[in-house]
């Protein structure tokens, strides 16, 4: 592995001979595609030796953004093209603005990978992502008549970072044999080695089958296979299609990962030695009867193949939601993949036959596979995304499993990479932390906590101060150019920005906005503006998802045209929330929102990437919030809310109920009939406002009315902190200063520590 480096005269000549002219006549498209390729090129030359145990993170999705300032920092040329662009009056925003986002990722799960690729490269691991070319990533979201609408995501251009290879393989389903094209791309670690994202698609795929919206034939799985990343975390419709996408990725990720290890002089039987599979949630969970057959057709005993595969994989558990855990009828892996059914039997006749316990039975009573079942009786490890998490999998959710196998289970609690998170959406923070630690929290990230101690001075919370303002004031400006909303950069910036789902409460945030909404109403002057900024999309599925915002939409619209209202409170909605405008937003925030029901997020990794751009947290004991909480302390983090345990119990007993804390609470009552009253109605739809209302009325399946109260005061307790300006600088610069354990190369280190065993 070589590293080149570059003076600026020999990256001038790199990039003019790739242009073939001027830096200063090419065009911003030309420049990115040089830069493309220079990266390419580069990243080419930091590829390892194949070599020794590899590990395959195979995932349905890898959210991984833009990738053309990530990789110029990790190739170690981001601020010599910088300012070698600026020198021939080009800018590198402008280059970023070229690239398309690949959003082939849902929300967390995605994001999680793609971050764990990042950090295995930096490591110098020998690992590579396994996954699924699709065409059109998550549905692009924009808003109409006050609700979201959506439209197809067309992020392929001929200037793509994928690299075409010649691997092909044959994955019979269905009883047609469909032949799959490996298609590459590189993944660059931070002065580290560069890995492999692998994503398989197939030829045929035709992307004129999609008619309306994001609409398409859902049978025809020649031309649809990899068209479409499902936005369903939720909703079950094409469960077939799902199956059939799933399938195809495994059944190459078996087959690749057979060939490397045969390459490599593996004798079948050791493949342990050569190879470990992380499953990334249960998405990939049918790689193992697929590497057992596999085996089996190159000649291993049943057995033996058996046995191989239960040493080479590991399981990820990502959500504690029963209805998230996959089950698949075995009617549907008959008519789909009979050829793993035989097997998928044998699997669980083995364990009915050791195990009385029959709720860990793989294939249930009503013929449906649970393919967490599979996983852990058939797998090394189980592990959970948060301390708490794993907690609850033991104790509640897995707890007949952990039963059974107590060494199984780990925790390795979320990360996030700093190369994207901090140095390239937040230069400004970086630079100053630089100036004042040095650099070894690059590539060390627990020395952050070398900033603590400079809290102290005075001159510190204010330059923190200074950089959070200009993150605020960029951000206004992308959101004027792209929204055309205005907003203030000196009121408080409030921000809750990810997946819409009910237990992550967007709603209960909406009703602290209709409350505060009707204060000012009343004659109260908050001491700053409040700027309540929502970034989520709904899968379209989900209606209820989509009524919340709907009402936060209408709320929005209310406010604008409230002339009493607007100096004090503005909501608003940002379009397409996704990996670009996360890298805007979170360097912006003040106040990060995380108020989901505790003990439902399994570990959110937003938390951690607002923190360490220094907001503050106001949260729920749930999830790494928890170990945010316990990294920086009560003074510095903003707790509100039931205990897990409490909501645990509750749903045990099925003692809540959402009417008796309406008819108790006025100032609740108050809010939640807003939803359905004469100002609403103006702007929105009837049966949209009259559904969530009654939502929340009969059911609040997530709690939001038993901590509404506590929210209120937590979030007013925020707002009069905020105003002493260097005290509230000083917590910043705690979050900023404790953030390091959430460095991903922390998780990878300890995946690679306590599983997979590589090096
Ligand atoms: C399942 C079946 C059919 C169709 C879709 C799905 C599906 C798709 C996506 C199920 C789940 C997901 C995504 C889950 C997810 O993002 N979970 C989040 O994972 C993060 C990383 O560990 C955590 O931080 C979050 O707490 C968790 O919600």
């Amino acid at each position: 592995m070589t590293k080149e480096t570059f003076t600026q005269t020999q990256l001038e000549e790199r990039l003019t001979h790739l242009l073939g002219c001027s830096i200063q006549k090419a065009s911003d498209r030309q420049v990115y595609d040089a830069l493309l390729k220079l990266s390419q090129s580069m990243a080419e030359q930091r590829q390892s030796q194949a070599g020794g145990k590899k590990l395959y993170y195979i995932s349905a999705e890898f959210l991984i953004g833009k990738l053309l300032s990530n990789n110029l920092i990790n190739l170690g040329i981001y601020d010599q093209t910088a300012k070698l662009l600026e020198q021939n009056g080009k800018h590198m925003g402008d280059i970023e603005e070229i690239e398309n986002e690949p959003s082939l990722g849902n929300g967390g799960l995605g994001r999680l990978a793609a971050c764990f690729l990042d950090s295995i490269a930096t490591l110098n691991l020998n690992g590579d992502g396994v996954g699924l070319n699709y065409h059109f990533g998550l549905f692009r979201q924009y808003f109409e008549k006050n609700a979201q609408q959506v439209r197809p995501d067309v992020w392929l251009t001929d200037d793509s970072w994928l690299i075409r290879s010649d691997r092909h393989y044959d994955v019979t389903m269905g009883g047609r044999t469909y032949t799959s094209t490996l298609y590459d791309i590189l993944v660059t670690g931070y002065e580290g080695r560069t890995n492999r994202l692998h994503l398989f698609d197939l030829d045929t795929v035709d992307e004129s089958l999609v008619k309306d919206g994001i609409d398409f034939d859902k049978t025809a799985i020649d031309k649809n296979l990899t068209l479409f990343l499902y936005p369903d975390d939720s909703d079950n419709d094409g469960r077939k299609l799902r199956i059939y996408q799933q399938y195809f990725m495994v059944s190459n990720a078996a087959h690749l990962i057979l060939d490397e290890a045969v390459e490599q002089g593996c004798k079948l039987t050791d493949l342990d030695e050569y190879a470990v599979i992380q499953i990334n949630d249960t998405h990939p969970s049918m790689v193992i009867p697929e590497l057992i057959r596999q085996l089996m057709e190159r000649g291993l005993s049943m057995n033996d193949a058996i046995a191989v595969t239960s040493k080479c994989c590991a399981y990820t558990n990502h959500t504690i939601l029963a209805e998230a855990l996959e089950k698949w009828p075995l009617s549907y892996l008959e008519e789909i993949v009979p050829q793993l059914c035989p097997i998928i039997e044998i699997l669980d006749d083995r364990i009915r036959r050791k195990v009385d316990d029959v709720s860990t039975a793989i294939i249930d009573s009503n013929d449906l596979v649970h393919m967490a079942h599979m996983d852990i009786h058939y797998g090394i490890s189980v592990n959970g995304v948060a301390a708490l998490h794993t907690e609850i999998l033991k104790n509640t959710e897995l707890n007949a499993f952990y039963k059974l196998y107590p060494e199984k289970f780990n925790n390795k609690t979320n990360g996030i990479t700093f190369r994207r998170w901090l140095m390239s959406c937040n230069p400004e923070l970086t630079g100053y932390l630089r100036s004042k630690i040095g650099d070894g929290f690059l590539k060390d990230a627990s020395l952050l906590e070398h900033f603590k101690p400079l809290l102290e001075d005075q001159q510190v919370l204010k330059d923190l101060i200074q950089i959070k303002q200009t993150k605020k004031h960029q951000f206004a400006a992308w959101l004027k150019q792209k929204q055309g909303i205005e907003v203030d950069p000196e009121s408080i910036f409030d921000v809750q920005s990810k997946r819409l789902h009910e237990y992550k409460r967007q709603q209960l945030n909406l009703l602290w906005a209709i409350h505060t909404y009707l204060r000012i109403k009343e004659g109260y002057r908050p001491e700053r503006k409040i700027t309540l900024l929502f970034g989520a999309k709904a899968a379209p599925a989900y209606i209820i998802a989509q009524d919340i915002i709907h009402g936060i939409l209408c709320l929005q619209e209310i406010i604008d045209h409230d002339p009493e209202v607007k100096p004090y409170l503005q909501v608003v909605m940002i379009e397409n929330y996704n990996v670009t405008a996360a890298e805007k937003l979170i360097p912006a925030c003040d106040l990060s929102e995380q108020i989901s029901l505790a003990s439902k997020e399994a570990s959110g990794t937003g938390n951690m990437k607002f923190m360490l751009n220094g907001a503050v947290t106001l949260g729920t004991e749930d999830g790494a919030n928890v170990e945010i909480h316990e990294l920086v302390g009560d003074e510095n983090i903003y707790v509100f809310g039931q205990q897990a345990d409490e909501v645990i119990r509750a749903y045990e007993q099925h003692s809540y109920v959402s009417k008796d804390w309406y008819d108790k609470n006025e100032t609740l009552k108050e809010a939640v009939d807003f939803l359905v009253g004469e100002q609403m109605l103006a702007v929105g739809d009837e049966h949209r406002l009259n559904r969530l209302y009654k939502e929340l009325l009969n059911k609040d399946w997530f709690m939001t009315f038993p901590d509404f109260d506590s929210y209120l005061e937590a979030r007013a307790q925020a707002y009069a902190d905020y105003e002493d300006r260097l005290a509230w600088s000083k917590k910043c610069g705690v979050n900023i200063a404790m953030a390091g354990f959430f460095s991903s190369d922390r998780t990878i280190a300890q995946y690679n520590q306590d599983i997979w065993h590589l090096n």
